[in-house]
């Protein structure tokens, strides 16, 4: 053989090679695929069967109904809601949380005119409670309340303010946030899907608050909001008034768990001089690692 046909043979060879490689890819190749998808499969149907909560009116056959979903600006707006059970009629009989048989959270979509109010519930079923809505635009209703028989719900719906609507941007992510004289700083580095510890320190004219008194059961009541879509986060206190370990501040301690990586909004009710006030933070998450950068588990690496 002389030297043009052993270089020939050669890539005649690489040829046949590479084309067997090629082969043996596109049959190996669906069989990995599926071992590598299957999980993110699982973990998406997971995921939409444990949305959020706060993002549906309706859930478990209980759901919020306003009375009225638009209504003109104005200072003291009267609200009135039902929510209906899954046999139809209005409930009447919840268990109470958190000191109260109903929260109702209520926020501008832009996170402007934050307020978290409790309604009075008459005898037929029907909430009512005064809201600002002094700001027109698109408002979301939060109903957070256990229905006697059944789970804990938060159920959204959405209030028209009629009236000249300039959403604000979300503010960029801030440590501190400030509340007539009261300055909030948080320390948290939460990312996304996993328990994230939050620590809110509250100082006035720079000396820590540590004479805070207990709202709602805690020393602070939390709510985080998701930016995109106001998903309503369940934020928890560690500890309670009176358990002989938790302080009355400075720090008020809390656990959650985001969703997704993102913007939050934060509104952080304390109580002081027998006043409530809201600190409002954005909290900006961290996305979770991508599955094959995350730390082995379980193998013994
Ligand atoms: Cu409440």
């Amino acid at each position: 053989m002389n030297a043009p046909q052993k270089i020939a043979g050669f890539v005649l060879g690489l040829v046949v090679v590479f084309a067997a490689a090629v082969g043996l890819g596109a049959a190996v190749g669906p069989d990995r695929g599926n071992v590598a998808v299957e999980p993110k499969d699982t973990s998406a149907r997971a995921a939409s069967a444990d949305l959020p909560d706060g993002l549906t009116s309706t859930k478990n056959g209980y759901t919020l109904e306003l009375a009225e979903t638009r209504v003109d600006a104005g200072p003291q707006v009267p609200l009135r809601f039902r929510i209906i059970g899954p046999n139809g009629v209005a409930v009447t009989n919840y268990v109470e949380s958190h000191e109260k048989q109903l929260h109702l959270i209520v926020v501008r979509r832009d996170m402007v005119g934050y307020q978290h109010v409790h309604p009075t519930l008459d005898a037929s079923g029907t909430w009512s409670v005064p809201l600002d809505l002094s700001r027109a635009g698109d408002y979301r209703v939060f109903a957070d309340f256990t229905p006697a028989g059944g789970q804990a719900l938060t159920l959204g719906a959405d209030l028209d303010v009629a009236g000249r609507y300039d959403p604000r941007p979300l503010p960029a992510a801030a440590t501190t946030a400030t509340v007539d004289g009261y300055t909030v700083r948080i320390n948290a580095h939460p990312r996304a899907n996993e328990e994230s510890e939050l620590t809110l320190s509250i100082t006035r004219n720079g000396k820590p608050v540590s004479d805070l008194q207990p709202y709602l059961g805690a020393y602070g009541h939390l709510v985080a909001l998701r930016a995109s879509d106001l998903a309503y986060l369940h934020v928890h206190p560690m500890g309670e008034p009176g358990d002989g370990t938790t302080p009355a501040g400075p720090d008020i301690g809390f656990h959650t768990t985001f969703p997704s990586g993102g913007g939050y909004r934060l509104f952080l009710e304390f109580k002081h001089d027998d006043v409530v006030r809201t600190a409002e933070f954005t909290v900006s998450v961290d996305d979770a690692q991508p599955v094959d950068q995350a730390p082995a588990t379980g193998h013994g690496h």
